[in-house]
């Protein structure tokens, strides 16, 4: 602490979700002096927040688990397949009670300014708290899906009942038993928690603009041989991972009871093109809507997207009592995987449910919501509970919020007016020292994100080591690099499904109103990524100045 009251340290984590958590391990073990800053009162990031009914993981949580630890691998045992968020946030408290991590983590503390003093190399952080601290290294932790997205509809703040987010669901939990809800928005978020909210609600209104593809997770109680095989086999599953290009290995274990008659998935390998109109309705017979997700060529070429498309449709007509309601959830006028995968329990089914029922917003767009409910440009809605499962201003939304200001007092949102500008989505030129976890211009969102996370914690981690070890003051990208990496990145989504002309997305930051548009994440997979990066070390951190 300086005689201004000032603490100075190494380092400050902003965020203690997954990334922070591990980072602060890292720096910990290197014997850093470091501050981590938390806006929430708990661990967990989009695992503390997220925690409306029917969150979960979208990927076996055997691959979406920490690898860094082997003791904390065999330690932890999961209970479901997919778990749940209340078993994940156990799970992020655990690690931070194990590793003993809560003593660097200041709780219900918002970060608001980040500003790096070129004479001294430091940057000084400022809190919400009245905190101040300089340090060398600025390390933003803070996620690719924080900042939630309102509709922003006409008279929005006019409602009497109860508005909920889903992205800010509250600690205590939500009674709906016997009430009227309605929930706009229909992505991951949506598609999880309207079974869970149709269980609950006397009645159930879900208003969707765009129907999603999503197909069932297949989720079960975790099989004890199983997991036990599975702790068995964690470094070839690290391994597999690490050589896939999404940081996903397709363990599949004894996962399948061995009296299960269920056939397997068709081969991801398989395309849809190279079967005839029968044998592509027998597969979606055989393996259900999950067949259309499995095959290779409609990530590229639009015939053989179209087909799955369609198919997709037809099966809905079979899945839906309703045919009004089938129609309504169609997607339609955008490609399958377009969108970030959407995976759920019982989605379909609860709108066979009498108590659910679709407003499609396509047809009949949102006017005003009123004290009451809701009005659409052909009907006044009215119910006791509005839930927005409206998304984020994803990837960028909480970095351009904050007061960031890098070399010539330059803000970083204004740095990023265009969109996001980063080397390997590590680091953004004139800002030194400064790095993001999983940034805008690395795999990130479009792999799984916990593989992601520890990579990139890992190479700031080793990164820092080598500046502390070279007595080198200050590391940013050249802009030479930074041009290069955009163009890379920008190169790499060309003629992806993600970047066709008809899909707007998240990804593309089309879903917020004056948003720059353009696809932020790196879709080369996560082994050619990782290989690049290990390259940029190899060749001295080849494409970023450093200075001594
Ligand atoms: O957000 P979304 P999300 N009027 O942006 C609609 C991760 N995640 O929270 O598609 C009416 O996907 C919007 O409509 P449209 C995962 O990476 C993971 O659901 O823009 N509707 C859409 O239907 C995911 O991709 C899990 O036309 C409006 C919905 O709101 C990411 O988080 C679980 C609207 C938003 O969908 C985001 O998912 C949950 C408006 N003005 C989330 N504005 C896991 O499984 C928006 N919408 C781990």
């Amino acid at each position: 602490m300086s005689d201004s009251g000032v603490k100075v340290l190494d380092a400050v984590v902003v965020g203690t979700g997954m990334a922070g958590l591990y980072m602060i391990k890292r720096l910990n073990d290197r014997g850093l002096n470091i501050q981590a800053i938390e806006a929430g009162s708990g661990v967990g990031g989009a695992w503390y927040w997220n925690r409306y009914p029917g969150c979960r993981a979208d990927l076996p949580i055997i691959e979406y688990s920490y690898s860094f630890s082997k003791e904390l691998e065999q330690e932890w045992d999961w209970s479901e397949v997919m778990a749940g968020q209340p078993e994940i946030e156990r799970y992020l408290n655990h690690t931070a009670d194990r590793f003993d991590l809560r003593k660097h983590i200041k709780f219900d503390t918002k970060v608001t300014d980040a500003i790096y003093n070129e004479d001294s190399n430091t940057w000084t952080v400022k809190t919400d708290q009245g905190d101040t601290y300089t340090c060398k290294y600025c390390i933003m932790a803070t996620g690719c899906l924080n900042e939630p997205n309102y509709p922003g509809f006409k008279n929005a703040d006019s409602f009497k009942g109860d508005i909920y987010h889903t992205a800010q669901w509250p600690r205590e939990g939500v009674d709906l038993t016997g009430k009227r809800v309605a929930i706009v928005g229909c992505g991951s978020s949506g598609v999880q928690t309207i079974p869970e909210l149709a269980k609950q609600a006397k009645e159930l209104i879900a208003f969707q603009r765009s129907p999603v593809f999503t197909f069932p997770a297949r989720n079960a109680p975790m099989n004890p041989k199983f997991l036990a095989q599975a702790k068995v086999d964690y470094s070839d599953i690290r391994e597999r991972q690490r050589n896939s290009e999404m940081g996903v290995a397709n363990y599949s274990g004894p996962r399948r009871p061995k009296d299960s008659n269920k056939p397997k998935k068709p081969r991801p390998s398989k395309k849809i093109l190279d079967l005839t109109p029968e044998q592509r309705k027998q597969e979606v017979k055989d393996f259900g809507i999950n067949a259309l997700s499995a095959y290779v060529d409609p990530y590229f070429n639009p015939e053989a997207n179209e087909i799955a498309c369609d198919l997709y449709r037809e099966t809905l007509k079979d899945i839906l009592d309703d045919p009004q309601k089938a129609e309504a959830l169609s997607p339609k006028n955008y490609p399958l995987h377009c969108k970030r995968p959407v995976i759920d329990t019982e989605y379909y089914s609860a709108f066979n449910q009498d108590n659910v029922s679709i407003v499609d917003l396509r047809v009949n767009p949102v006017e005003e919501v009123t004290p009451t409910g809701l009005r659409t440009n052909d009907a006044e809605y009215e119910f006791d509970v509005l839930v927005y499962a409206t998304g984020f201003d994803a990837m960028t939304g909480t970095l351009k919020k904050l007061n960031i200001r890098g070399r010539d007092n330059q803000l970083l949102a204004d740095r990023w007016k265009d969109g996001p500008r980063m080397y390997m989505g590590l680091q953004t030129v004139g800002f030194p020292n400064f790095f993001t976890t999983t940034g805008p211009g690395s795999p990130s969102v479009v792999s799984n994100v916990l593989h992601s996370i520890e990579q990139h914690v890992e190479w700031i981690d080793t990164c820092i080591d080598y500046l502390l070890e070279n007595n080198i003051k200050t590391i940013e990208p050249t802009i030479e690099a930074e041009d290069a990496w955009v163009i890379h990145v920008d190169k790499a989504a060309k003629g992806s499904m993600m970047t066709a002309p008809t899909c707007n997305s998240w990804y593309l930051g089309s879903n917020i109103a004056g948003k720059p548009q353009g696809f932020m994440p790196y879709i080369a997979g996560t082994k050619t990524y990782r290989e690049e990066c290990d390259e940029v070390v190899a060749k001295g951190y080849e494409g970023f100045a450093l200075t001594s």
